[in-house]
């Protein structure tokens, strides 16, 4: 049974993965301003995943027959006061949508919708990785601190992790 509140909740998520896309879409452009080559790819790539899990959402929703409302985005206007301010708000977003995906496997537990929970299985496994990434990402950003050669190699880094998936 697909009911009105796993529709409803799934509808959430989806708005709120093309929020995370959006997010990543400013961060990846105000790093690029900056300078950050290698950085940029990743949150322009980080971006298109996140468009590519409101996707899955919305094509999900449609098989099961419901009904799709997309919200309005707001506007962006934040100027970060350095990289490791950005990746924090990317982590704490991160853990932020994890909570969420949980309390939506809760729902269709709740509401005996075992196709439902069989597809945010792929959200939760997603979210680790996703968590690990942002957390270490950060973590090598706060090791670095303001040194300017040591943001430099990270950035080249973050190009080749671009490239092979890899750090
Ligand atoms: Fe960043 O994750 Fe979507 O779900």
């Amino acid at each position: 049974m697909f009911s009105e509140k796993i529709q409803t909740g799934l509808i959430r998520q989806l708005n709120k993965e093309s929020e995370s896309s959006q997010l990543y879409l400013y961060m990846a452009s105000w790093v690029e301003k900056k300078g950050y080559e290698g950085i940029c790819e990743f949150l322009y790539d980080h971006s298109n995943e996140e468009r590519t899990h409101m996707l899955k959402l919305i094509r999900y929703i449609n098989k099961r027959g419901g009904n799709v409302v997309l919200n309005n985005i707001s506007t962006m206007n934040i100027t970060y006061r350095s990289l490791r301010e950005l990746f924090m708000i990317l982590f704490e977003h991160e853990k932020k949508i994890s909570k969420e995906i949980n309390f939506l496997v809760e729902i269709s537990l709740h509401e005996k919708d075992y196709f439902t929970y069989n597809f945010l299985q792929w959200y939760v496994e997603e979210q680790v990785e996703e968590e690990a990434l942002s957390k270490m990402i950060l973590d090598k950003i706060e090791l670095i601190g303001e040194d300017k050669g040591g943001l430099y190699l990270f950035d080249r880094d973050m190009k080749n992790f671009h490239k092979n998936k890899k750090l």
